[in-house]
C-alpha cells in the first residue's frame, strides 16, 4: 500500500487538519504523534527509507522498537494535509528506547517535533497505565486555556473544577480531571518529566502560559478531548468577561448525582466547597 493511502496515516492529517481549523496552531506551534499498531507498520513498511540514529533525548525503555507517526520539528499544521511528506515523518525506536530514526517522510530534511521527549514520555506512560489502548498525544495552542493560565491559581484543583462546572459533558469527557505544569523551558526532558507524571492521573495536562497536552485512545477520542476542555476554557472565559462572580453554577452534590448515573467516577478532592 502507498504510505499516504493507509487508514492511519490518514486518520493522522485529517486530525492535524482539523486542529489547525481550529485555529489552534499558529506558525509551527503544536504537535501530534500516533503509536502505529504492529499490523499497521507492516502495511506500509515497503516504502520506509531509513536514516541513521538519533539520540531521543530521553529514555523510554517501554517502548523500545515501537514505531511512531509524528509532526516534523518547525513544519506548519496548515502545510500536513498540502504536503504530508515534508511535513510529517514515521519514526523506529532502537531496542533500548535510547535512539530514534526515521524510516518515512521529512523528505526535505527535519527532525521529529521539538516536543519529542514529552511526547515519547507520555506515550510510555500510557502505554503502562491503560495496558497500551492509548496511542495518541497531541499538543495545541488552545487559546481560551492559555489565558485562563494567567488568571486562575495554577493548581489541579481549580483547573478541573472550573472547567467542569462550565459544561456538564466535562466530568463525564475526564472524569480523572487535569493536570497543570508551572511555567517551564518547552522543548526539553525536564517539562517532559513532569508532564509524564501528570500523565499517570490524567488525560489532560496544562503548560502555563503555553498550551495544552491531551492523550487518548484514538485520533477522534483524543481531538474531541482537546476540543471539550477548550470549549469549556472558552466558555469560563466568556463568563469571566461578562462578570466576575457566577449567579449559579453545578454544585458538588450535582456533580456527585451526575456521576451516579453516567457511571463515572470523580474524585473528591475536586467537589470540595468553595469560600464564600
Ligand atoms: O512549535 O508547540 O511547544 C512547536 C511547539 C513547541
Ligand atoms: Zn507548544
Amino acid at each position: 500500500m502507498q504510505f499516504l493511502e493507509a487508514e492511519f496515516v490518514q486518520g493522522f492529517i485529517r486530525m492535524a487538519n482539523d486542529g489547525w481549523e481550529q485555529g489552534w496552531h499558529e506558525r509551527n506551534g503544536g504537535n501530534l504523534s500516533y503509536r502505529v499498531k504492529p499490523e499497521e507498520v507492516e502495511e506500509v513498511r515497503e516504502s520506509f527509507v531509513e536514516k541513521e540514529w538519533q539520540s531521543i533525548g530521553t529514555t523510554v525503555p517501554d517502548l523500545a522498537g515501537e514505531f511512531f507517526l509524528v509532526t516534523g520539528s518547525g513544519k506548519y499544521f496548515r502545510n500536513v494535509i498540502l504536503k504530508p511528506e515534508d511535513s510529517i515523518c514515521m519514526i523506529e525506536l532502537d531496542n533500548k528506547g535510547e535512539n530514534y530514526r526515521i524510516v518515512w517522510g521529512l523528505v526535505n530534511g527535519g527532525r521529529p517535533t521539538s516536543e519529542l521527549p514529552s511526547h515519547l514520555m507520555n506515550h510510555e506512560v500510557k502505554k503502562q497505565v491503560t495496558n497500551g489502548k492509548y496511542r495518541v498525544v497531541y499538543h495545541a495552542h488552545t487559546t481560551n486555556l492559555i489565558a485562563l493560565t494567567f488568571v486562575l491559581p495554577l493548581n489541579d484543583e481549580t483547573f478541573t473544577r472550573e472547567l467542569w462546572e462550565m459544561a456538564t459533558e466535562c466530568p463525564v469527557v475526564f472524569p480523572a480531571g487535569v493536570g497543570v505544569v508551572p511555567w517551564m523551558v518547552p522543548g526539553g526532558r525536564e517539562i517532559a518529566v513532569e508532564t509524564s507524571k501528570l500523565m499517570k492521573e490524567y488525560d489532560v495536562a496544562v503548560w502555563a502560559h503555553h498550551g495544552l497536552f491531551a492523550t487518548g485512545e484514538d485520533f477522534d477520542l483524543t481531538f474531541g478531548l482537546m476540543h471539550t476542555v477548550e470549549k469549556s476554557a472558552e466558555i469560563l472565559v466568556k463568563m469571566l468577561s461578562m462578570q466576575p462572580q457566577k449567579r449559579q453554577t453545578i454544585t458538588p452534590d450535582m456533580f456527585r448525582n451526575l456521576a451516579k448515573d453516567f457511571k463515572v467516577i470523580l474524585p473528591e478532592k475536586f467537589l470540595f466547597e468553595k469560600e464564600k
